[in-house]
């Protein structure tokens, strides 16, 4: 049961934060149904480059992980990386369907921010914890974002259900939870510092998926 964690503690202590990233008008704009196709077509594009970038990320993890854990923890993050195989052909395709051209994407600011931000994980000295609470709560995101547009009562178009299922599913939200155990084991053993690091990494892909979504909306 995760309820109990510094995860969850966290979210709570940081409610306005984690709302204005999981309940952003982008994404609560696809639930009440007057999203701007124009707009979900940048994040898609957009969100094509970020998932390469995010490949790499998710491989620092599993690198960590080998050296410094000594559990179960690899299965589940080799089964989150496995499934970015598979995120990457769903972009393709469903960049094909609206006509999305991905060869021609240039990552946008707020991307590129986020994607050093990422590629700051390659340094061995950040440890297993601080990168498994990040990589946690970068999923969660996703997940608590779109599971509100398939929640009861949405008016989501149809052409964007999919869309919304893939990290939206009980399926993800299941894999999120393994991911948050592994966190929480890690922080209630972790020193103090490594803590403090972690929780400000949580807060700074907050920030980072806010502006994710912002540039993603706006029209600029
Ligand atoms: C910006 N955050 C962003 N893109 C994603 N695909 C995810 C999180 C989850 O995989």
């Amino acid at each position: 049961d995760g309820d109990g964690g510094t995860a969850a503690a966290w979210m709570a202590t940081h409610r306005g934060m984690y709302e204005r990233a999981t309940r952003h008008p982008f994404t609560v704009s696809i639930r009440d149904g007057s999203i701007d196709l124009a707009a979900f077509k940048r994040w898609l594009g957009q969100d094509y480059t970020f998932v390469q970038g995010f490949v790499a990320f998710v491989a620092s993890v599993l690198l960590k992980c080998c050296k410094e854990s000594d559990s179960s923890d690899m299965e589940t993050i080799l089964g989150g990386l496995a499934s970015l195989s598979d995120e990457l052909s769903w972009f393709k395709k469903e960049a094909a369907k609206w006509s999305v051209d991905l060869a021609g994407i240039s990552p946008l600011s707020s991307n590129m921010e986020y994607c050093r931000f990422l590629q700051s994980f390659d340094d061995p000295e950040i440890s297993y914890t601080v990168a498994i609470t990040t990589f946690w709560i970068i999923e969660t995101v996703y997940q608590d974002s779109f599971a509100f547009c398939i929640e009861e009562g949405n008016k989501t178009p149809g052409e964007l259900l999919r869309t919304c299922q893939r990290w939206g599913s009980p399926e993800f939200k299941l894999y999120c939870q393994s991911l948050q155990q592994i966190a929480d084991r890690c922080l209630a053993n972790a020193p103090p510092d490594v803590v403090k690091s972690a929780e400000e990494a949580f807060l700074r892909v907050l920030e980072l998926e806010t502006g994710f979504w912002d540039m993603s909306s706006s029209q600029s």
